[in-house]
């Protein structure tokens, strides 16, 4: 294993609840609607527009485009300022401590988000100086649970996605991974992420040398 290839929201940092209370208030705005806690699953990883696609479908409510690009934009200015308080506090347990143990093994490290939001978190974060690279998600086709941040990402470190694993905790991601061949670690849920090679059940089980070892196994 040469690279490792980083989801940010939710494996990083404990942004989604940010996230999703950003789409509560934009929904209770427009249209005085809730969200149920179980919507949060579909938005999870996906780009800002499925996201809310998928919310608009949930509701059954149909909007115009230009009304659909004023929601994405306010839902972020939304998110952005709920952000303002982010601070390295925000890391989640075990990730400075894993990220030590790559670095210690010369394990090149890239950023395989789906926000356009992943420089200014890692700053905010203090871990921008810590990733060799970081896929842009507005440059590649298709989004989680397409393959290509992924493989962007293990090409921004010069490496194949084959010898590298990518860390996840959406379905979506999970999916994305495999299907670019790099190996699948995932956080969270068994049944949720049953298709992940290796699963945690929070970022604080994560650990090198089962993930090496995971990794060693399918190659
Ligand atoms: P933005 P990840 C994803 O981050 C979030 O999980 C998802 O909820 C969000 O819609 C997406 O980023 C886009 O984020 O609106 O900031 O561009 O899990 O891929 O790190
Ligand atoms: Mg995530």
């Amino acid at each position: 294993m040469k690279g490792v290839l980083f989801d940010l929201d939710g494996v990083i940092a404990d942004t989604s609840v940010y996230h999703f209370q950003a789409w509560r208030k934009l929904i209770k705005d427009h249209f005085n609607r809730e969200l149920p806690d179980e919507l949060e699953v579909q938005t999870k990883g996906v780009s800002r527009a499925d996201s809310l696609t998928a919310i608009l479908n949930y509701l059954d409510i149909k909007v115009s485009d230009e009304d659909f690009n004023q929601m994405t934009a306010e839902k972020n200015k939304v998110f952005r300022e709920l952000l303002n308080g982010l601070t390295p506090n925000n890391i989640l347990p075990g990730i400075s401590n894993l990220i030590s143990q790559f670095k210690q093994h010369d394990i090149k490290l890239a950023l395989a988000s789906a926000s356009l939001n992943g420089p200014f978190i890692l700053e905010k974060l203090q871990l921008l100086d810590t990733f060799d690279a970081i896929a842009d998600p507005s440059k590649v086709a298709a989004g989680k649970p397409a393959p290509d941040i992924f493989n962007a990402a293990a090409e921004a470190i010069n490496l194949a996605p084959q010898d590298c694993a990518g860390i996840e905790d959406s379905v979506a991601g999970i999916t994305a991974i495999n299907r670019s061949s790099a190996l699948s670690v995932g956080v969270g849920d068994r049944d949720e992420l049953s298709e992940a090679k290796l699963l945690f059940p929070d970022t604080s089980f994560l650990d090198y040398e089962k993930i090496e070892q995971a990794w060693e196994k399918i190659n």
